[in-house]
């Protein structure tokens, strides 16, 4: 099968981390294509971001449907545009804070996830809400630093992310954590072998969902919901994202 890893950030090194990740899970026969769009911000970091980033994102899974891909992840913790993506795709589309989130709840009573900035903390909260997973999220924490902060091996953003790990376990009683930024996906297993109990990547979580749903040769429901955008004309800069 082949799967579409869209990490709507256009910083490729990120992307690269990130495609990594997903390899090292994926099944002998997946290939992953993974793609940054061509436009938009370099981290994502809030509304604002996530509002400029979900075009170029939809014009990622709009090729990959051409080109007749089985799957899609979205590699940003805030699944930005993920609805979107599936009124415009047929293939399954996972987002990875949702991936995550299924996956802790088959593995621990309770989970608490570790973002990056304070500032996307009320986004996760929301998706928690959204997903029906209020009641397993102990806590959405923040170990403050920014996104790109992971890309600079001395920035110093591992050692926050493991003191704020340590604090969710001391404070949280959670029985699990969940990474709350793409950009930690290269970190899960030397920190569940650190704090002994089950880290979660929602970038590996996401990439053996999207597998599983294919598997069962199940695609995005265009009744209701998923139904494909009415076509209609767009104008200015946004024309050639006009639904045909
Ligand atoms: C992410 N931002 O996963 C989110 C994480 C965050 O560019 N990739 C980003 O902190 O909101």
């Amino acid at each position: 099968m082949r799967v579409n890893l869209v990490n709507p950030n256009t910083t490729l090194s990120m992307t690269e981390k990130i495609a990594a990740a997903a390899r090292a899970v994926a099944a002998p026969g997946t290939e992953i294509r993974a793609v940054s769009p061509a436009m938009g911000p370099v981290s994502i970091e809030g509304r604002y971001d996530e509002a400029f980033c979900v075009p170029g994102l939809l014009e990622e899974i709009a090729k990959a449907e051409e080109l007749g891909f089985d799957g899609h992840v979205i590699a940003c913790f805030d699944d930005p545009g993920l609805e979107a993506a599936r009124e415009l795709a047929r293939a399954p589309v996972v987002g990875i804070a949702e991936a995550a989130m299924h996956l802790a709840t088959l593995v621990a009573g309770s989970f608490t996830i570790v973002t990056t900035l304070s500032r996307a903390v009320p986004t996760i909260e929301q998706l928690t809400r959204k997903y029906g997973f209020v009641r397993h999220c102990r806590k959405v924490r923040a170990a403050e630093f920014p996104v790109l902060a992971l890309e600079e091996p001395g920035s110093g953003a591992r050692d926050l992310l493991r003191a704020e790990i340590a604090r969710a376990i001391a404070e949280d009683r959670c029985e699990a954590v969940i990474l709350g930024c793409a950009g930690m996906a290269d970190l899960a297993r030397d920190l569940a072998a650190e704090f002994g109990l089950p880290v979660i990547d929602g970038v590996a979580a996401a990439t053996k969902l999207v597998e599983a749903v294919v598997g069962l040769g199940l695609r995005t429901s265009k009744i209701g919901a998923f139904a494909p955008p009415l076509p209609k004309p767009y104008t200015g800069l946004f024309a050639r994202f006009a639904p045909r």
